[in-house]
């Protein structure tokens, strides 16, 4: 719990004077470990000594069991709390009250507008970004926990993975083990393709598409605990793959090993992508990895910090946690993708989810 002051002390330290108002789950539920349903579903506001979050009566309950660092107060209508906010707050008279206008909506920003008319608002885009893409050891611990779901639910459905199965099939069967082996759900929809699919990044898994022998399997997939995300990708055969098959499928593995190997702290955004994109481009696959190395990962799927060829600047620190998905896509042919969740600490990079075999693998 300890955990949930001491982002809110960093924050404050961040941006001396100011006060905060949040709108959106996933800044609360890292400052409170709270999370409703919906975004607009409860106001977290950040005095100098104290956060409160305000929340309606269908939250009420598990808000006041489930939140110690800051004080819980129901919200007849978020209207009404939002007045009482601003009254209290204006009479702090702040440097400014300061939101996230990358998560807030347009009319709930003119609400806001409205309500602290005598209060100066900023907006910085990206507000907790700073704070969040160091994972302490809470969220380390609960990321870790969730690639061992994901891990444990993918071991589970391959004993399901046979000639006639359909990709939705082996898609519904995998959630199932997510949750089964104590994830919360997969935090996004499971990609689940067979053979020529699988060269589709981002295929949907269809119920007409049967999986037969000597074919290609993609399965990226995630499992959530405690609002913390794993993403996971492995691909591998029903029956001997192709000579061509084989290769691609070792070119892919050298990208992702050599980043494993390779990447420390200080290295940076863009070199992380330059190190895997190498080892593809020398094997003549440049064009068919199409899209970037990988994204942060933590309480969303995808943030900060952003592995790509476009990263501005940017460098890795201990604490970071990213995917490193290198992928060949070969059109109406396959694909290959092999993604791990890592970590990097003061000697180097740890990979999260070694223990899901990366050894080309054949049922
Ligand atoms: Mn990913």
């Amino acid at each position: 719990m300890v955990y949930y002051r001491r982002r809110l002390d960093k924050l404050r330290k961040l941006y001396p004077d100011s006060l905060f108002i949040f709108r959106d789950n996933v800044s609360r539920t890292y400052l409170t470990g709270f999370r409703s349903s919906e975004d607009g579903d409860g106001i977290l506001a950040v005095f100098p000594d104290h956060a409160e979050l305000h929340i309606d009566s269908r939250y009420i309950e598990d808000a006041k069991k489930g939140i110690q660092e800051a004080k819980v107060i129901l919200a007849s209508t978020y209207a009404a709390a939002f007045s009482d906010i601003a009254e209290r707050m204006s009479k702090l008279s702040p440097k400014n009250v300061i939101f996230d206008p990358d998560r807030i909506t347009y009319s709930g920003y003119r609400n806001l507008r409205k309500v602290f008319s005598k209060i100066k608002m900023k907006p910085v885009p990206g507000l907790l970004s700073p704070l969040r893409v160091i994972k302490d050891n809470e969220e380390i611990a609960k990321i870790t926990r969730a690639v061992e779901i994901a891990e444990k639910a993918f071991y589970e459905t391959i004993k399901s993975v046979k000639p006639g199965i359909s990709e939705k099939d082996l898609e519904a069967e995998l959630e199932y083990q997510i949750k089964s082996a104590g994830g919360e759900r997969s935090g996004f929809e499971i990609i689940s393709l067979f053979g020529p699919r699988a060269s589709l990044p981002h295929g949907v898994p269809s119920r007409d598409v049967k999986c037969r022998e000597k074919e290609i399997i993609l399965l990226d997939f995630g499992a959530v605990y405690e609002h913390y995300n794993a993403d996971i990708t492995r691909t591998f055969f029903l029956g001997q793959p192709t000579q061509k098959m084989k290769e691609v499928y070792l070119t892919v593995l050298r990208a992702n090993q050599s980043v494993i190997e390779k990447v420390k702290k200080d290295v940076s955004f863009k070199k992380v992508d330059e190190i895997a994109r190498k080892e593809i481009v020398s094997a003549g696959y440049g064009k068919y990895f199409t899209h970037s190395l990988g994204h942060g990962l933590g309480l969303e799927v995808h943030e900060q910090p952003w592995l790509s060829p476009r990263a501005a600047r940017g460098r890795l620190k201990p604490g970071m946690v990213f995917t490193d998905e290198p992928g060949i896509y070969l059109p109406n042919e396959f694909g290959v993708r092999i993604e791990d969740d890592l970590l990097i600490t003061d000697g180097g990079a740890v990979a999260l989810s070694s223990g899901i075999t990366k050894e080309l693998t054949i049922i």
